[in-house]
């Protein structure tokens, strides 16, 4: 080996300037092996209403999803991965906050003007990441409320909002596609209002003078086939009334384009700097209303057009992280925000073209159901360097994301952060193939995973959904499965296992009780 002479010969300058490139060499080799800390940059493709069916990586086979199949062949394919529950507010509440929904009152489906219900200061997924060191944005669909009780300020400043609960930059829409006000906001303002033209909006009763569904229904491009016949914008009524801000009115049909530029520019951005990005896309959601160039190109109908924009966007992402060199040390993350739909309130032609296609896959169900299919969707990580591809029968649920991740970046969170959330990134980076021992789902009720075993406990609500036709999953005597024999949920156990039944409900009766299921 060679060393370090300290002859006369040598002048002091020259031993000063070797020792400073050993240190150096030194160093850099320490803090590549002993002291890195794995800090990939995270991505959260967060579709909307994508069933587990969907995408032909999970088995579609009328419809190509190319880039979701990307994703899905070069990384790990999770087959029992849960959204928090059914419907987008409550799932999208407890994915930022790592607990159910369930235990907060206020979270289902939100109004387009409600008050933000993720409370400032809390601990969240984007807090945790942000805590960490990350530069954290999120693009895409909100739907967890904006501002103060008695909602935000659409002419001013719209705070409380993401940049309240751990976002370092947010490029949203308020709450759904089908649901006024129809603008952008970026961090805490209306993109492109005019003030002279301020917004207002109601969700009580009709305001200002612009056409609605209901009066002028010979205005529309798109017809509701149940409610969403309020004010009309860009050919389409939606729920609630709005006038004013036409200048901030957005173009549906730009909508994909946009939100996944922005997630673009994010990345971009924030190349040199590890980052979180919430990118939640608003396909497969009503009203589905795609770019020209997707329009009428899956043979399904909107619906299948807006898968096939969707699945263009998660290929936009995986084109911009390796055209940045960012894909190997990129976490993405894969998912959907609750099971699907076909008619969700539009004349659409979803029904009617959807032929063989299964939404829900061999699931029973479908968005808002205790069936599987209500929450159990697609899921899929990639991270080319730690992730090796493969399929995962681990359970795990979004609302473990956020402790998941706070382990993963050396963070120690208090009781009373994420009462629900469990550390499962051992299963999510294929380390070991089990995830959780038992999961709540939420759904018109709860039920109850241990194991393979599934209870949903007693409801005397509607056995179908009047508009939407889906199997609801409620029963009054409330029902048992064996998901290992019965994916499909055809054959309820409850009267072959009363002892089993009690067991289950006793235990969804202390978690509820308990206030956390805890770590
Ligand atoms: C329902 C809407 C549906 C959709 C859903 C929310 C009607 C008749 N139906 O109330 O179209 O907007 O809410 O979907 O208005 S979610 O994915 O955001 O939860
Ligand atoms: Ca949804």
């Amino acid at each position: 080996r060679p060393s370090i002479s300290t002859s006369q010969t040598w002048s002091t300058d020259i031993i000063s300037a070797m020792r400073h490139v050993l240190l150096s060499v030194l160093l850099t080799a320490l803090s590549t092996t002993v002291f890195a800390q794995p800090r990939p940059n995270v991505v959260l493709i967060y579709m909307d209403d994508l069933g587990y069916g969907d995408p032909s990586s999970y088995g579609a086979t009328r419809i190509r999803t190319p880039n979701i199949d990307r994703l899905a062949k070069d990384g790990l394919r999770f087959t029992d991965a849960h959204s928090p529950a059914g419907t987008c507010t409550p799932s999208r509440y407890a994915l930022m906050t790592g607990e159910y929904a369930f235990r907060k009152k206020g979270t289902g489906i939100l109004p387009g003007d409600a008050a933000l219900i993720v409370e400032p200061g809390r601990t969240t997924l984007p807090s945790v990441m942000k805590k960490a060191g990350y530069v954290t944005g999120v693009v895409g669909k909100w739907h967890l409320g904006l501002g103060p009780q008695g909602g935000p300020d659409w002419n001013g400043e719209i705070r409380p909002g993401p940049l309240d609960v751990g976002f370092d930059a947010a490029f949203i829409m308020a709450a759904t596609g089908d649901r006024v006000p129809t603008v952008y906001i970026e961090n805490r303002r209306v993109v492109g209002l005019d003030p002279r033209d301020p917004i207002t909006v109601s969700y009580q009763k009709k305001i200002g003078d612009w056409p609605t569904g209901r009066e002028n229904p010979d205005l529309l491009t798109m017809h509701p086939s149940h409610g969403h016949d309020m004010t009309i914008v860009n050919g389409v009524s939606r729920i609630g009334w709005m006038t004013g801000g036409k200048a901030a009115l957005w173009k549906d049909e730009d909508m994909a384009d946009l939100f996944t530029s922005k997630a673009v520019a994010f990345i971009e951005q924030h190349r040199n700097t590890p980052f979180f990005l919430y990118f939640a896309t608003h396909d497969l959601h009503v009203p589905r209303v795609p770019h020209p160039r997707f329009a009428g190109t899956s043979g399904m109908g909107p619906r299948g057009d807006a898968l096939l924009e969707g699945d263009w966007s998660v290929g936009e992402i995986l084109n911009a992280l390796d055209r940045l060199k960012l894909a190997d040390n990129t976490l993405v993350i894969f998912t959907s925000d609750n099971g699907p739909v076909v008619d969700d309130g539009y004349k659409d032609e979803a029904v009617a073209k959807l032929g063989d296609h299964k939404p829900a896959g061999p699931l029973r169900g479908g968005k808002g159901s205790n069936f599987e299919a209500g929450t159990r969707v697609p899921f899929i990580v990639r991270w080319p360097r730690e992730v090796k591809p493969g399929v995962s029968n681990a359970l795990v649920s979004q609302v473990d994301l956020l402790t998941s991740l706070a382990a993963f970046t050396g963070q120690k969170l208090t009781d009373a952060d994420a009462p629900d959330s469990f550390d499962v990134m051992s299963a999510l980076l294929g380390k070991t193939g089990t995830g959780r021992d038992h999961l709540v789902q939420q759904a018109t009720v709860l039920s109850l995973r241990e194991g393979t075993w599934k209870f949903i406990e007693p409801s005397k609500g509607p056995r179908v959904t009047a508009n939407t036709d889906i199997e609801t999953g409620n029963d009054p005597g409330g029902q048992l499965y064996d998901l290992a024999r019965d994916l499909g949920e055809r054959q309820n156990l409850a009267t072959q296992y009363p002892e089993r039944m009690r067991e289950m409900a006793a235990r969804l009766a202390q978690i509820r009780e308990m206030g956390r299921t805890g770590r």
